[in-house]
């Protein structure tokens, strides 16, 4: 079902006026109400009227993590405080964390959003929907929550962790739904497995699963570990939360909730918009939200965008499976690395489990990397003979694929640890 079609189904031009009347609202308000940003427009000789469509985007500044860092925590508010009803902060890894803020309007437009994403996926109001992402500063509980009850499904806010009681709720409520990272869909899988459950008892169907990077190749072993059919969430929390994009039944890429967010592909050197199809780092403009609107965030995420109709009906932009951030691209030995590239390639070998972790450490003057990836205890054997034979196709398909030799350590079933939110599968000892 398409749940907002007037908006999700308008003609381009249609789309284009209506971005055009939002950001030329959006720009006057934060030139007024947002220091920050008026001294950056005035700085470049720009005045609210110079803005009148979307073409004009590229005359605004960007914003960065590092700006919302700067004004940490209120400094960006373009409305007073009394008006905020919801604040979240992402944990942020280094530095300072971010703090974001909703009014009562930003939750109902972050209701809708997710209720467009959550019905994109196939979830109806007669789903029971079992929420594993964490509750708290980070969006991915509580987004999903309002906005799985605004679609009228019922919400089990299981929130993350507690393995063995997430299965028994999986049972005994009968969810249909899950929502949760992929690494934690994959753990899931497996310990449900392990619980002796076979997963087609269970009623779930469909999982709806992001807030980080997944290959494709994920994407097969968690279907057919949970018997279910998979989408791609995206979104973050300087935008708005989950609910940016989302895969449709088509999928091929994720549906922009653009009559909110406005989309752009940048040259992250050059800093030039790039055309359609062409990958490079997704920037947004928020015309719709109110306490805390951004011009231009520069998101970090690589992905390109494809305006073509697509089958589903929806005429909204799609972006790109993303397949990693700029700034998780490893260089070793020169050669850029993606986690998301070795994940492709190993969770094609049938012996590999979705259980990995990257070493980088430097040998002297010499970058290595290990993979450590866990092997499916079928396939565990005492003969160092049977042992090797997996470790040499690894190693070969992979340096096949990167281009440069690594080090991969077969790893014993459960020796590397699971994660219930965000997966940490990079340690750069290079850095340390
Ligand atoms: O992760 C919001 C979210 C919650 C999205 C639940 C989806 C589901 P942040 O913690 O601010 O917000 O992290 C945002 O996570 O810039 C991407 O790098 C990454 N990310 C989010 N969704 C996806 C996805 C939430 N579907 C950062 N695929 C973003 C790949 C994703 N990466």
């Amino acid at each position: 079902m398409i749940w907002n079609e007037p908006m999700e189904c308008m003609s381009r031009d249609q789309m284009y006026d209506l971005q055009s009347r939002r950001l030329r609202n959006l720009v006057t308000r934060v030139y007024h109400n947002v220091e920050f940003y008026r001294k950056k427009m005035q700085i470049l000789g720009l005045e609210p009227g110079d803005i009148n469509t979307v073409d004009d985007l590229v005359k605004l500044p960007f914003t960065t993590k590092q700006d919302l860092r700067d004004n940490y925590p209120f400094g960006l508010f373009a409305t007073p405080k009394s008006e905020v009803v919801r604040v979240h902060a992402s944990s942020g890894t280094t530095g300072k964390s971010t703090v974001v803020a909703y009014t009562r309007k930003d939750i109902d437009i972050f209701s809708e959003v997710v209720a467009r994403a959550l019905s994109c996926s196939g979830v109806t109001r007669n789903d029971t929907i079992q929420i594993s992402f964490g509750y708290g500063l980070f969006t991915g509980g509580l987004g999903i929550h309002y906005g799985a009850e605004k679609l009228g499904a019922a919400v089990v806010p299981a929130s993350g962790g507690n393995t063995a009681k997430q299965i028994t709720l999986l049972q005994d409520f009968g969810s249909t739904v899950l929502a949760c990272t992929p690494s934690y869909a994959a753990y899931l899988a497996e310990a449900i497995t392990e619980a002796g459950i076979n997963a087609e008892d269970l009623p779930l169907r469909i999982g709806v699963f992001g807030a980080e990077p997944w290959s494709q190749e994920m994407k097969v072993k968690i279907e057919n570990g949970l018997k279910i059919k998979a989408y791609d969430i995206y979104g973050l929390s300087e935008i708005i939360g989950p609910g940016v994009a989302n895969n449709c039944d088509c999928q091929n890429g994720l549906h922009i909730a653009e009559d909110h967010f406005i989309p752009e592909i940048i040259d992250p050197v050059t800093f030039n918009q790039l055309a359609p199809g062409v990958t490079g780092e997704l920037v947004f403009t928020t015309v719709t939200k109110e306490a805390m609107p951004l011009l231009r965030y520069r998101t970090r995420d690589l992905s390109s965008l494809d305006y073509d109709p697509c089958g589903c009906g929806r005429t909204n932009v799609r972006m790109a499976k993303i397949f990693g951030r700029s700034d998780d691209m490893l260089i070793i030995r020169g050669v850029n690395v993606f986690p998301s590239q070795v994940e492709s390639v190993l969770l094609e070998i049938p012996e590999a489990k979705p259980h990995y972790m990257l070493i980088v450490d430097r040998k002297g003057t010499m970058d290595t990397l290990e993979i450590q990836v866990e092997i499916d205890e079928k396939f565990f054997s005492d003969e160092i003979v049977q042992l090797n034979n997996i470790r040499n196709k690894i190693k070969h398909k992979v340096e096949s694929v990167l281009g440069i030799s690594v080090i991969i350590s077969l790893m014993e079933h459960k020796t590397i640890q699971r994660s219930e939110g965000k997966a940490q599968r990079v340690i750069d000892k290079r850095k340390i």
